[in-house]
């Protein structure tokens, strides 16, 4: 290669870094203003505005409504309780890993909406498949917070009993649970679970991922197989606008919910940061997969409001006025005014909620600094179902590798 041959090659990789290079472009316009997620877009299911007043009937909201009209005061109470602990208990993990008692922490701020609203129309025999930022759908299934944490601070490899609340283990691979869920959900189909009629039995499964998980090869298969065998199976994708520092251009031309349909599966395009319609959207689905009519997909429109992890520092590709703009839409505030409006509480009632926030937050912490290192050889456990050869020969040197320590200090 000549001299030359190598500066053109040279500046051709340049060439193409920068066009992968979303820091290079500056700050991206806000997301409000990029085709498909535009406030007017009619396909958006919405049912109250950013002060929580509820908005009129659209082609969009109308087949939900009824749904909504049904929730009672007691409904809209449970709700907005589990919003405001749940962002408490986010909230704390955040703080614990500052203090170096966790691992790591994804913090859900933002999509509390998103994940309550899916969570509470989740009935026990549901099944759901979560990513690794799902603490709120955790929460609405039953599994402790203290189980979240023990994960995240790296004492055991899971953290709860997937089976005991039908909320399975964490998956850090993205988009590999769509897989388990559809799976799963063909399972249910072979078991006859589906469409008797029987309302505690008819299952349903729900599998959450995020925008970025949509561009997995795991997502698209998973879809492929749930429209051909009508699998009983709602796919719940947060679309938080942003995978790490891709924003969505970098995803997708065409939106999840419009895409779902060319694998024959109904789209649904949510206003993620609306408890109301996070909720009604959940309901319809789950009930239609519970009744054979098959799966849908929900894309949860909604914004991640802090960094990606805590190992994470959004800054360094977003822009401060792009945040702003989703502060104002803030779930728990919509919630409220909501509320407020309809005389669904008392003002007592809020300040009772705070109060068991900072009770759970000091129950946690305490729970996660108290928590007991397991044995160092705890890491060869539940690898296989039954002992098995490797793993126990592989425990066996790692014991001995360890006592070789002992030895040496001890002489
Ligand atoms: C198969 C795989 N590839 C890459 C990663 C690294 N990774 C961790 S989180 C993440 C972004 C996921 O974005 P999204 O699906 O939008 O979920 P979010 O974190 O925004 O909730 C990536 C690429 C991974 N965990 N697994
Ligand atoms: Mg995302």
């Amino acid at each position: 290669m000549s001299d030359k041959d190598v500066a053109e090659d040279r500046a051709a990789n340049a060439d193409m870094r920068s066009a992968f290079d979303t820091s290079a472009a500056g700050p991206r316009p806000p997301s409000e203003i990029t085709g498909h997620y535009s406030s007017d877009n009619p396909d958006m299911v919405q049912f109250v505005d950013a002060d929580g007043n509820r908005l009129e009937t659209t082609e969009a909201n109308a087949p939900y409504a009824q749904i909504v009209e049904d929730m009672t005061s007691q409904d809209a109470r449970e709700i907005y309780r589990d919003l405001v602990l749940v962002r408490r208990i986010d909230a704390e993990g955040h703080a614990l890993q500052r203090q170096g008692e966790l691992g790591l922490w994804p913090s859900l701020l933002g999509q509390e909406a998103a994940q309550v609203g899916a969570g509470r129309a989740l009935k026990p025999q549901d099944y759901a498949f979560p990513g690794y930022r799902e603490h709120g759908v955790a929460w609405c299934k039953g599994v402790p917070p203290e189980n979240l944490l023990g994960m995240y601070r790296g004492v055991n490899h899971g953290g709860w009993n997937s089976n005991e609340n039908n909320f399975h283990l964490y998956t850090i691979v993205i988009g590999n649970q769509m897989l388990h869920a559809t799976g799963y959900a063909m399972g249910v189909q072979t078991d006859g679970d589906v469409a008797t009629g029987d309302p505690e039995r008819d299952t349903a499964v729900m599998a959450f991922t995020g925008d970025g998980g949509t561009a997995q090869g795991d997502y698209n298969e998973a879809l492929v197989f749930a429209s051909v065998a009508a699998a009983p199976v709602v796919f719940f994708v947060q679309n938080n606008q942003w995978a790490i520092s891709e924003p969505n251009e970098k995803q997708f031309t065409i939106p999840p919910y419009q895409r779902s349909r060319g694998f024959g599966i109904p789209g649904v395009l949510v206003d993620g940061n609306d408890p109301l319609a996070t909720y009604a959207v959940s309901v319809a689905a789950l009930d239609r997969a519970r009744s054979g009519q098959g799966p849908t997909l929900i894309e949860a429109y909604t914004y991640r409001m802090g960094a990606h992890t805590t190992s994470d520092d959004p800054t360094k590709y977003r822009s401060d006025a792009e945040v702003e703009i989703w502060r104002e839409k803030d779930p728990i505030k919509r919630m409220r005014g909501f509320m407020e409006e309809r005389g669904h509480a008392e003002p007592d009632f809020f300040d009772e909620i705070d109060a068991e926030a900072d009770e759970i937050a000091a129950r946690i912490r305490h729970a996660c600094q108290t928590m007991p290192d397991p044995p160092q050889e705890a890491m060869f456990d539940h690898i296989y179902a039954e002992p098995h050869p490797v793993t126990e020969r592989e425990r066996a040197e790692f014991v001995e590798y360890q006592e070789s320590f002992v030895q040496e200090g001890a002489h």
